[in-house]
């Protein structure tokens, strides 16, 4: 009985929780890989057809250190910062990485990229998950 209660009860939250917040839906479109001086730089695409959900962190598995990076120009001076609280990705968006703005910085390699190649790229997501997606290695542009 009250048991029973419990579980309607449950069972309509949970659907109330589906019902305001759909779950996330992001693909990751044009993955692409620059090598750098001593490091390298990954850019792609982000395109949220569901619920909002966040980019937390990026991994390279073998290839070196990733972190997530946001390039800007302040006063002439081109500056980079570590995005720390990972890129939100709001339902519906398409958020893009690219050299003049957010980016993955990949450093710490464990071997020089060479074009051609393609190196592995694991995203993480809050609430979607793991990602895993193929980054060719291509010449800055
Ligand atoms: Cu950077």
């Amino acid at each position: 009985m009250a048991v029973k209660a419990a579980v309607a009860m449950l069972t309509l939250m949970l659907l109330t929780a589906c019902q305001s917040d759909p779950p996330p839906l992001v693909t990751v479109n044009d993955a692409r890989v620059i090598a750098l001086p001593n490091s390298a730089a990954a850019y792609f695409t982000l395109a949220n057809s569901g619920g909002d959900d966040r980019l937390i962190s990026v991994e390279a598995p073998g290839v070196g250190q990733a972190s997530l990076h946001e390039t800007s120009m302040a006063d002439g001076i081109m500056r980079m910062r570590d995005l720390g609280q990972g890129i939100e990705v709001p339902a519906g968006a398409t958020v893009l990485l690219s050299p003049s703005g957010k980016h993955v910085m990949i450093q710490g390699l464990a071997r020089p990229l060479s074009q051609g190649s393609s190196i592995r790229l694991n995203l993480k997501f809050e609430r979607q998950g793991s990602v895993v997606v193929n980054a060719p290695v291509g010449s800055p542009r």
